[in-house]
């Protein structure tokens, strides 16, 4: 993110003075700058997605296959990065489905976004979904949930600050029959 704002710096001051020509020097400092930061930024783990292409589980698999895409719904597709498929992961209709997702260590997690299925029946069949973590030793612990439908467009986005746990499950908290239908999971945060 500050790299981003950084890198914007030139932009943004020949827009709003575009009679004051801004000097190459400052341009190229600034650029170091953003370097720099994103540099920082990796090195302590900031704005990292700590979900990509770890262990998911989940409680079953519904062997479908999305009909844009040349591969079957599967776990690993959920911390693949990518988003353009109808959907990459769903469990079978079943009593309180879960998938969950395990950073290999205790992490400090800032932020959770779920990124829903593309096609269709957005809140059908999965609400109200719990989101629960773990230290990996322990139970899970309920931290958000959502009672409303949510998609890729719309994803569900959840702020934890000063949040720390390995694993993380979303699960259904219905009593009646469920399924869940995602297309990526992503935690922010860093290393401890
Ligand atoms: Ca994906």
């Amino acid at each position: 993110m500050l790299e981003g704002v950084i890198g914007r710096v030139p932009e943004l001051a020949r827009r709003a003075f575009p009679q004051v020509p801004v000097p190459s020097v400052v341009a190229r400092w600034l650029a170091l700058l953003a370097s720099l930061a994103a540099l920082w930024g990796s090195c302590f783990g900031f704005d990292r997605n700590l979900a990509r292409d770890k262990l998911v589980t989940m409680s079953s698999m519904c062997g479908a296959r999305p009909r844009n895409s040349p591969f079957p719904a599967e776990p690993a597709r959920l911390v693949d990065g990518s988003k353009w498929r109808e959907y990459d992961a769903c469990t079978a209709t079943e009593h309180q489905p879960w998938i969950a997702v395990d950073l290999g260590t205790v992490q400090r997690i800032e932020e959770v976004i779920v990124t829903g299925r593309r096609d269709c029946c957005w809140g059908y069949r999965d609400l109200p979904l719990a989101l629960e973590l773990s230290d990996g030793a322990g139970s899970f612990q309920e931290v958000a949930r959502r009672e409303q439908p949510f998609s890729d467009r719309e994803p569900w986005r959840i702020r934890l600050p000063g949040a720390r746990g390995r694993q993380l499950r979303l699960r259904v908290a219905s009593e009646q029959a469920a399924k869940i239908v995602l297309t990526e999971i992503e935690v922010f945060g860093s290393r401890d």
